[in-house]
């Protein structure tokens, strides 16, 4: 039977278990990841854990989320993370080289190759042809430390692609058909892998597009085979060298298949407040735009920016629109600068930002009061863009660039023409942002520097057989990791002390959630399907436990958050009947029974409906130990102090 090629990756990387879907399985990681916002409390456990040097065969730190630096704060962390770097063997991207998974995409993604990121969106990586999983800082940490990365081995879905994509649509269009088509929860678990003749006719940035957008469906990771255009993506970035042809065998044997004509496809949109809310830009024609977005790390290529720049050409942005462009790297920038498209931009109208993250989760310019605001980026989770009362829409840069030219949502097929313009056969390639790793002499001088925002990592204790207390707050289907713990320009800063970003836990629903568990010596959550979707921040896992939050009990969780919860020691509980969540409401007070955890059970006692519930979990025999004795970081510690 021949093999996928999610199967012959991960195959190669196998170092527990089996290929057979859903049981437990370990792989070796050869490359990670860490961005600013996540990174400080990865490498405060990366120091815990007492390794002199990353055992892996590249590790890279980018500054990317936190680079608006209203205080002290980010720069005290960029500084730490550097000194982390030069001290532990790790490429360093300094702030102003652009975003993680764009930068990662153009120097370092290498088919075949394993990459763990703590960010959601590191499948990125899977538009070259590499297995590339987004996961908690903690596991990030590990795998540095030369742990393997356990995982589900997950169900694979063909994603076969056939036909051409017509004029103005684009490779946004093509995941949001792939929302529109399985929800934000439709591959929890699941990897999407794209073959069929239509893959021919999209670039790696535009596959890197899809497999960065792939997230928003809960998938595990998205890829596309390393081919011919692999290759030539890689010649363009001066890296022949690492290619290496990978595809999946012509009789593979796929778990599930979703087939997509792009010559069908037209410009689609997702609605406020999810991903998942697709429709087409047809249907909201006539909506007046406040503001229009472009870039974030789905779509800040340099393709992206070019048909950009060539709509707005010659152009005014509309009086009552705003037009702001992120680029994703220097390499980008350098690039439009060069060949003079930057300015069409520039004489449009447009806002040029620093090429980081920025608007993409909140870091300066937010829409004004009730705005609507068209963006290209991946998320538009309510509150995200910094303005509570917005409405964010998710759109490709054609639709982008249409709505700033007329002020209002307008299918991109009026523009007229399709411009045309040329890509670069090479890439401008210049990685004097990137500081390489110190030799290991060098690396012992260097002191790390940790300024006053640097707080110690909390200890957490043993988790008792009998949890007691109330639901502290009762929320519905696919709550993100945005409403648990929020981003934005304010609590951004805050990501290495964790008491402080404490305060915001689920700020954006609750405000009074913090006094509440605080005043009640913590307590349950309850929830329902897709719990903790999004982003991989630990920070909605440690700073709820922080808070004294014991057990989430939920209809599903989404992969990382629960992967989280366990390495911090709160409880991660599924109703075995989803009806039994009907029968809940705030301020109930609870006994669970973990007791039985080890055989898959809890039994739940409703003491204020005096009803009884039972309770189930996916977790694997580690998951149970590391949970048990308080999350990961403890076990860890321990055995390396060993
Ligand atoms: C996001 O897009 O939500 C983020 C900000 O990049 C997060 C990481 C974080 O919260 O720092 C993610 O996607 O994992
Ligand atoms: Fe940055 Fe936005 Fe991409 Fe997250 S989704 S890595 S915040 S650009």
């Amino acid at each position: 039977m021949g093999k996928t090629l999610t199967e012959k990756i991960i195959e190669r990387h196998l170092v527990q278990g089996t290929l057979e879907r859903g049981t437990d399985i370990a792989i070796k990681i050869d490359q990670t990841l860490t961005q600013d916002a996540t990174g400080t409390m990865a490498y405060l456990q990366f120091e815990a854990m007492g390794v002199p040097r990353v055992q892996t065969e590249l590790s890279v730190s980018y500054v990317d989320h936190n680079t608006l630096q209203t205080d002290f704060k980010n720069p005290d962390d960029h500084r730490y993370l550097q000194s982390i770097a030069a001290k532990y063997g790790l490429y360093f991207s300094r702030p102003g080289n652009g975003i993680c998974h764009q930068v990662h995409l153009e120097r370092f993604a290498r088919p075949g190759k394993t990459l763990l990121g703590s960010d959601s969106h590191t499948p990125t990586g899977g538009g070259v042809g590499m297995i590339a999983i987004g996961a908690g800082g903690l596991d990030v940490a590990a795998a540095m430390s030369g742990e393997f990365f356990r995982l589900k081995m997950p169900k694979i879905v063909e994603v076969y692609l056939k036909g051409e994509l017509p004029d103005f649509v684009s490779a946004k269009d093509v995941i949001l058909e792939v929302l529109r088509r399985i929800g934000v929860k439709g591959a929890v678990n699941k990897v999407l892998e794209y073959v069929g003749p239509g893959i021919k006719t999209l670039t790696v940035p535009e596959r890197g597009t899809i497999t960065n957008m792939g997230t928003e469906t809960g998938a595990t990771t998205s890829i596309f085979p390393s081919d011919e255009i692999t290759r030539e993506f890689l010649i363009a970035q001066e890296r022949e060298g690492e290619w290496e042809e990978i595809m999946p065998d012509e009789d593979a044997v796929y778990d599930e298949t979703i087939k997509i004509n792009l010559s069908e496809l037209e410009p689609l949109i997702a609605e406020p407040h999810s991903p998942g809310n697709v429709k087409t830009v047809k249907e909201l024609e006539g909506l007046n735009v406040d503001q229009v977005c472009i870039g974030s790390c789905t779509n800040s290529s340099l393709r992206d920016l070019k048909i950009a720049a060539h709509m707005l050409k010659g152009k005014t942005i509309n009086e009552h629109t705003v037009l702001t462009i992120s680029p994703g790297s220097r390499q980008v920038v350098d690039h439009m600068i060069r060949s003079g498209e930057m300015a069409y931009l520039v004489e449009a109208g447009a806002r040029i930002l620093e090429n980081a993250c920025g608007p993409c989760l909140g870091q300066g310019l937010a829409p004004k009061s009730n705005a609507i605001s068209l963006r290209t980026f991946n998320r538009n989770f309510l509150g995200r863009s910094g303005t509570k009362s917005a409405n964010a829409y998710l759109v490709s840069p054609e639709t982008a660039a249409m709505a700033a030219i007329e002020g209002k949502i307008t299918d991109p097929r009026k523009f007229g023409k399709l411009p045309k313009f040329d890509m670069p056969k090479k890439f401008m390639v210049n990685d004097n942002m990137i500081i390489p790793p110190l030799l290991p002499e060098e690396a012992k001088k260097v002191e790390i520097i940790r300024g006053p925002n640097i707080k110690p990592l909390p200890e957490f204790n043993p988790i008792p057989d009998k949890l007691e207390g109330e639901v502290l707050l009762k929320v519905e289907d696919d709550i993100t990791t945005d409403h648990i713990m929020p981003a934005g320009a304010k609590i951004l800063p805050l990501r290495s002390n964790i008491p402080e970003i404490s305060k915001f836990v689920f700020n954006v629903i609750d405000e009074q959630f913090h006094d509440r568990s605080l005043e009640l010596g913590g307590g349950f959550i309850v929830g329902g399907e897709n719990y903790g979707q999004g982003s991989s921040r630990e920070h909605a896992a440690i700073a709820p436990k922080y808070l004294g939050i014991k057990a989430v009990i939920v209809k599903s969780f989404a992969r990382i958050h629960l992967a989280n919860l366990v390495n911090f020691g709160i409880v991660p509980l599924t109703f075995v009947n989803k009806e039994d969540y009907d029968k809940i409401d705030q301020g109930d007070k609870f006994e669970i029974d973990l007791s039985m955890l080890d055989s898959g059970k809890a039994v739940l006692k409703n003491l204020t409906k005096n009803k009884e519930f039972e309770l189930t979990h996916s977790l694997s025999e580690t998951d149970l130990k590391e949970l048990k004795a308080g999350g990961k970081l403890t076990l860890i510690k321990q055995k390396y102090a060993k």
